[in-house]
């Protein structure tokens, strides 16, 4: 069966663990990893949550190197958790050595703690806008209802596909550049 290593990344507290854990499946040991179906095809995702605040930095680059997707998490009641994803886009970058103006990071910015609508800071137009600056989709989530969480996982195994597929040569069509979906 095919594995996928996700990595869930973004600042501390704007839910990577609760959206981690929205995926267990306490029938297999290891408790991140969660037998699925996506798209017809079984696999196995391993989901690798992280510790968000800064003094992790080094011990991120060991587990961006690990991960061959990943969810840039913030939570839309906090700005600043916002402001930082594209310090984590730069990191992936740095570590992966990737130049992102020829090739694409399976990824996709993830809004999360969505049900919170009065806490709102950070509009959906403004988490579209980043994400299309940073060339990929955007998807609102709550750990709490369990609001996008499946999707935003699937979407990030779909991206991976994709890009096997075309290291092997297999060509699928591609989206418009620049294009960015709110899924
Ligand atoms: N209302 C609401 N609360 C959430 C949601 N996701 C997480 N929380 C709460 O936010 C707090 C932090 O969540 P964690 O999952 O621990 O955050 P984290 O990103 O893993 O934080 P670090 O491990 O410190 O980097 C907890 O109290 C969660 O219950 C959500 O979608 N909605
Ligand atoms: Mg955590």
């Amino acid at each position: 069966m095919t594995l996928y290593r996700l990595v869930v990344l973004g600042d501390g507290g704007v839910g990577k663990t609760a959206l981690t854990i929205q995926t267990y499946d306490p029938t297999i040991e290891d408790s991140y990893r969660k037998q699925v179906v996506i798209d017809d095809q079984p696999c196995i995702l391993e989901i690798l949550d992280t510790a968000g605040q800064e003094e992790y930095t080094a011990l991120r680059d060991q587990w961006i190197r690990d991960g061959e997707g990943f969810l840039l998490c913030f939570s839309i009641t906090s700005r600043s958790t916002f402001e930082r994803l594209e310090r984590f886009k730069d990191q992936i970058e740095r570590v992966k050595d990737i130049d992102s103006s020829r090739q694409m990071v399976p990824m996709i910015v993830v809004g999360n703690k969505a049900d919170r609508v009065l806490d709102r800071e950070v509009s959906t137009a403004e988490g579209l806008n980043l994400a299309r600056h940073l060339r990929c989709d955007y998807i609102e989530t709550s750990a709490k209802t369990a609001q996008g969480v499946e999707k935003a996982f699937y979407s990030v195994v779909r991206l991976i596909r994709r890009q096997r597929n075309h290291d092997s040569g297999i060509q699928i069509p591609t989206k418009k550049k620049n294009k960015c979906l709110l899924l």
